[in-house]
């Protein structure tokens, strides 16, 4: 049995087809939006905007990747074995969609298909720019948020008001343009959004990404109709249905992807967060490992043995795909500081990975690479703050003062959650012994890497795979 995952994150989309029988990864491919796309302008993942705060990238840059990756999927593997799809997206990212989304859903399955996913989904979308997880400009509705509930927002929802979770974006999006929310019929997440698209149809919201919205009800794994009511006019009626567990759906692949050699009428699984998925990818749903993902974002997660709350209010509370909870930290400054980081210094990856860390000793200059605005914990986009003369310093302690500041940051923000004695290390970023190296020190616990970099598209494979059981 082979099935497929697709992981639409916040640089590119992947897609892996995961040999179930054998445990291992059959054929995978990706589509980098600001190097194959650039047409949408979305270099990092996001457009340009004045101010700084805001992050939003095109959806359509979503969809035209679809396509491409599918392409190359066609050219790779051969499609028609593939029996079922999952997948994930970036967190927290928001689509609008109008009265047309429906028809354009449908068209997938019309005899004569459209030619491209962007064009069969031209004017759909109530809102042109969908707010990403970067995105840091809802303060004043979290305070709003909070106000109201107090409390009770993390108790019911798994985390206090957060500037990027989807409840604020929707809330910021409603009071400042009236005429496109109620021109808006529904909201999907990055990840139901291409679910839906894959199926022709609208799919459910996962408990895993839903629970990044300040919006869900954990305990009853429903939405909360009160902070609904609170968040936007009619906001309960715009949202999708929330997914049963275990991938239960009577979703199926839309005749229009037979263009890629896929068969049409193959089930889709309701797709899930990317770091829900990793969650899956990693083998870390069952309680005891934490996993440290090095991307965009850097993420510590971690299955949860029984729902508590972070007591400093930085941590989230997801659901976990395979049941249950986990337990997340976010970092905003990961892949993209690092990489700057490295060019700053001007090395290349040998001596940024490995050489500059066998040339420092353990010592305690940090340095924090607040290039975006950071959320955990909150600081302002002030470039590097490091506890010495970073001017002055060599490359090596440059490059080793930073990793140093990240992983103690993560170290001091993830002890709610508790103590492991391993840490499975995934991302792009985990190639690097150095990197891995601090994680064991800080953290006193054994690393351990993956055959498999792409945890989250190999988690939705898996979800895919365990719903065919
Ligand atoms: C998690 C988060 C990011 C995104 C993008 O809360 O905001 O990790 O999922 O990877």
């Amino acid at each position: 049995m082979y099935t497929l995952g697709i992981d639409s994150s916040t640089q590119s989309v992947k897609a892996l087809v995961w040999d179930a029988a054998a445990g291992k990864v059959a054929a995978s491919v990706s589509v980098n939006f600001g190097k194959e796309l650039p047409e949408f302008k979305c270099k990092d993942g996001f457009l340009p905007n004045d101010d700084a705060l805001v992050k939003e990238a095109d959806p359509r840059l979503w969809l035209a990747a679809l396509d491409k990756v599918l392409l190359k999927l066609k050219d790779a593997f051969d499609t028609s074995k593939i029996d079922a799809i999952g997948g994930d997206g970036q967190q927290h990212g928001s689509v609008y969609l109008n009265s047309a989304w429906p028809s354009a859903l449908s068209s997938l399955s019309a005899a004569q298909s459209p030619s491209c996913l962007v064009d069969a989904f031209a004017g759909v979308f109530a809102r042109e720019r969908a707010p990403i997880w970067m995105d840091s400009s809802t303060t004043a509705e979290c305070r709003d948020l909070d106000a109201r509930f107090g409390k009770s927002l993390q108790e019911r929802t798994g985390s206090p008001a957060i500037e990027r979770f989807t409840g604020p974006q929707i809330m910021k999006f409603a009071r400042r343009n009236p005429e496109l929310w109620a021109k808006t019929e529904k909201v999907h997440l990055v990840s139901s959004f291409l679910c839906s698209v894959l199926a022709g149809a609208d799919a459910p919201i996962d408990t895993g990404d839903g629970a990044g919205m300040n919006l869900l009800n954990l305990a009853e794994m429903k939405w909360d109709a009160e902070i609904c009511d609170f968040t936007a006019p009619g906001l309960l009626a715009k949202l999708p249905a929330v997914a049963l567990p275990g991938g239960k759906t009577s979703l199926a692949l839309a005749p229009y992807f037979a263009k890629y050699g896929l068969r049409a009428g193959i089930p889709v699984v309701p797709f899930t967060g990317d770091n829900p998925a990793s969650l899956v990818g990693t083998g870390a749903d069952k309680p005891g490992i934490a996993v440290v993902s090095l991307g965009t974002s850097d993420t510590f997660f971690a299955a949860m043995p029984q729902f508590k709350t972070d007591p400093n209010g930085y941590g989230h509370v997801f659901g976990n795909p395979s049941g249950g909870c986990m337990s997340l930290a976010c970092f905003k400054n990961g892949s993209l500081a690092r990489e700057k980081v490295r060019s700053l210094v001007g090395c290349d990856y040998k001596f940024f990975d490995e050489t500059s860390f066998e040339k420092v000793p353990m010592d305690d200059r940090r340095a924090f690479p607040y290039f975006e605005s950071e959320i955990t914990p909150i600081h302002p986009a002030t470039g590097i703050e490091a506890n010495f003369d970073w001017n002055a310093a060599d490359d090596a302690v440059k490059v080793v003062s930073v990793i140093r500041g990240q992983i103690g940051n993560m170290f001091e923000r993830t002890r709610w959650i508790g103590k492991f004695d391993t840490i499975r290390v995934t991302g792009g970023a985990s190639r690097s012994k150095g990197i891995r190296d601090t994680i064991a020190a800080v953290f006193g616990a054994k690393v351990e890497t993956l055959d498999v970099p792409d945890s989250a598209a190999v988690g939705g494979a898996i979800l895919a795979a365990r719903a065919l059981a």
